[in-house]
Order: structure tokens, then C-alpha cells, then sequence
């Protein structure tokens, strides 16, 4: 039966994209808002950057680079060669193209607009017609703590560092008074809302920020919708990313059922069904006794069929909470 409600997806950058293109090849755009984190958002070389909304920004337009799963595809990279040159610093590679999202976007800051408005103007623009907003229009920022006691801003940690650093745990900065963005939350209350979908994004500094928003975990519960989440991990491995590699770090096993146990145990309450992959089929039983409705599928989204199906198989966790289709 087609899914004919409201679905919310909530995605950090290169996986929740994925699923989030998924989605939309099934979902009428008005039936899909998809609420991406800002934690990684940073202001660099003087420009306002918003990584996990620009990736997922990107690839619902089609004009994605395929490759690397960031920045926009057929880039040329003028500006960062001249700024080498001039010894400016090039650790943070920016397309001339997606570089000239970043000069709208700062260009609109500074005229005092706001994150939202702006993604909407830069998403009629570029022609993505289902709902994209960040979960806040405030500062919110991660930082990431390190085992030897430093602190780095998030992407300092994941591209200058190259995610090396060994982290001892994240920190939110700004998040105790951050409100929901608007669209965020008209999402949670739409009467039509029918599922949400926490994408295969790293849960630690990409879904985290986004459920940790004040009001985010008792007004989606208050919905009584099922509430799934896809394991970004698959057969001890994360996909792309330093998901599995924290996980270690941090004293965690490198599992779907770890990464389950991680969603239970900090966000309770929150989630009805866990989607992992056939390669982990062995954890079902450990997923299940979580209370965890749970999904075994192909979850490695290598082509776009594979996005669309994995996007069917978790919109079919819809019906009331906590029943056992
Ligand atoms: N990630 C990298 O690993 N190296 C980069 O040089 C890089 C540049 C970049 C430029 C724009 C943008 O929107 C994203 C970019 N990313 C880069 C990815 C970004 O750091 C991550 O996607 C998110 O912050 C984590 O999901």
C-alpha cells in the first residue's frame, strides 16, 4: 500500500543524503521534509558554511559530486589554486561553484536573513522541491573533546585532521537555548507526519545534535509515530566516515546492535524500528530484545536503486507505534 502520509528524515551529511534521495524518488515532495544538522556549520575564510545542509541540498538537485559525496559535481577549482598561491588556507576544499553558494549564503547572513529563509531561497533556486531546513536557526556547534584533552571545532577534526584525533566524547555548543527551526517543527506537528526516519548518519555528531534540541525528543514522542532509524555501521564498518572508528574510541563495540543500544539508551523512548543490514542479520535478536521493531535489508546505498529501496523498506515500518506489523 503506497505510503500516503508525511514522512521527517533527519540527516547529517553523505549517508542521510543518500536515503534522503531515496525518499524522494518515492515521496511526493510535499510528503518529505528532510532537517539536517548544523553542528558542523562554520564560518571560514570569512564565509558561513553549512556542510549537511549544502550535501543533501545538493544531491536532491542532482548537481552532487558523485564521487566524493560533497560539493557539486563538474567543479573547477580556480579560486582555491589562486589562493594557494597566495598562501591562503586550502585544507578545506571549496569548488568555485559551491564556493559561490557559501558568498550568497554569507551575503544573505550579513542582510540579515535567516539560515532557513536562505536554504529556501538557495533550494527554489537549484530547484529542490521538497521541504530542506536546518534543525535550528541559532549557533549550535560541535566540538569535539579529545582523549589527550583538547578540544577541536568539528571540522578541524574531520578535514584538517583527518578525523586522526582520538575523541574522548562531543560537546554542543550553543544547544541549551537553540529553538527548533520553524520548518522543523511545523514537521513534528503536521497532523499528515506519519514517520520519521533518522538516516544512516553518524549518531554521535550528526543525529545527536539534532535530537538533543530542546523539545526535538518529547514532541516526536508525543506524536506516538513509528520513529526509524537506519544503522550507519554495517558489518563493523561505517560506510564513510569516522562513525566506527569513534565507537571504538569510546569504548563501544563496532556494531548495528552497539549503534542500537547507543539510540535506546541516550534518546529512550524515542525509537520504534531499526533497520540494519543483511551482513548483521546475526544482531536481530539482540535489536529485537531493545524493544526495537527491526528491518534486515541491503542498507549499502551503492546506486540509486539501492536508495529507493532501502526508502521503501523503512517507510514500511508505518502503522501505530509499538505494533508489531
Ligand atoms: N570533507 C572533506 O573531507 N574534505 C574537504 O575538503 C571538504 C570540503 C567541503 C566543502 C564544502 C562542504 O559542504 C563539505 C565539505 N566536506 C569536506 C565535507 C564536510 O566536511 C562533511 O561532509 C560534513 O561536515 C560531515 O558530514
Amino acid at each position: 500500500m503506497p505510503f500516503s502520509g508525511k514522512c521527517l528524515a533527519i540527516s547529517g551529511g553523505v549517508g542521510g543524503a543518500k536515503l534522503a534521495l531515496g525518499l524522494s524518488r518515492i515521496l511526493a515532495p510535499e510528503q518529505l521534509t528532510v532537517i539536517a544538522n548544523t553542528g558542523d556549520d562554520f564560518i571560514h575564510l570569512g564565509l558561513a558554511i553549512s556542510p549537511d545542509l549544502d550535501t543533501v541540498m545538493y544531491t536532491l538537485a542532482d548537481v552532487d559530486n558523485k564521487e566524493v559525496g560533497w560539493g557539486q559535481s563538474g567543479e573547477s577549482w580556480n579560486f582555491l589554486e589562486a589562493l594557494e598561491r597566495l598562501g591562503g588556507e586550502t585544507w578545506f576544499r571549496l569548488g568555485d561553484r559551491d564556493l559561490a553558494t557559501h558568498i550568497f549564503r554569507t551575503q544573505k547572513y550579513l542582510g540579515g536573513s535567516s539560515l532557513s529563509e536562505i536554504t529556501r531561497e538557495l533550494c527554489l533556486t537549484l530547484g529542490v522541491r521538497q521541504k530542506l531546513a536546518p534543525m535550528t536557526d541559532d549557533k549550535v556547534s560541535t566540538v569535539v573533546n579529545t582523549r589527550d584533552g583538547k578540544t577541536l571545532s568539528f571540522q578541524h577534526y574531520f578535514v584538517r585532521d583527518h578525523c586522526e584525533p582520538v575523541v574522548a566524547g562531543f560537546e554542543f555548543t550553543g544547544i541549551g537555548n537553540a529553538s527548533m527551526s520553524e520548518e522543523f517543527s511545523r514537521a513534528i506537528t503536521d497532523p499528515a507526519l506519519e514517520i520519521v526516519v533518522i538516516c544512516p548518519s553518524n549518531p554521535f555528531v550528526s543525529v545527536a545534535p539534532v535530537l538533543r534540541l530542546p523539545g526535538v525528543q518529547d514532541s516526536i514522542m508525543e506524536r506516538n509515530v513509528p520513529v526509524v532509524a537506519v544503522s550507519p555501521i554495517i558489518a563493523g564498518q561505517a560506510i564513510k566516515g569516522p562513525a566506527a572508528k569513534m565507537m571504538r574510541e569510546l569504548g563501544k563495540p563496532q556494531t548495528a546492535s552497539a549503534v542500537a543500544e547507543y539510540y535506546v539508551s541516550e534518546f529512550r523512548g524515542l525509537l520504534t524500528g531499526f533497520v540494519i543490514d543483511s551482513q548483521d542479520e546475526n544482531q536481530t535478536g539482540a535489536i529485537r530484545a531493545l524493544g526495537l521493531e527491526t528491518i534486515v535489508t541491503n542498507t549499502l546505498m551503492l546506486t540509486l536503486q539501492d536508495r529507493i529501496d532501502l526508502a521503501d523498506q523503512v517507510l514500511a515500518f508505518t502503522g501505530p507505534r509499538g505494533g508489531t506489523q
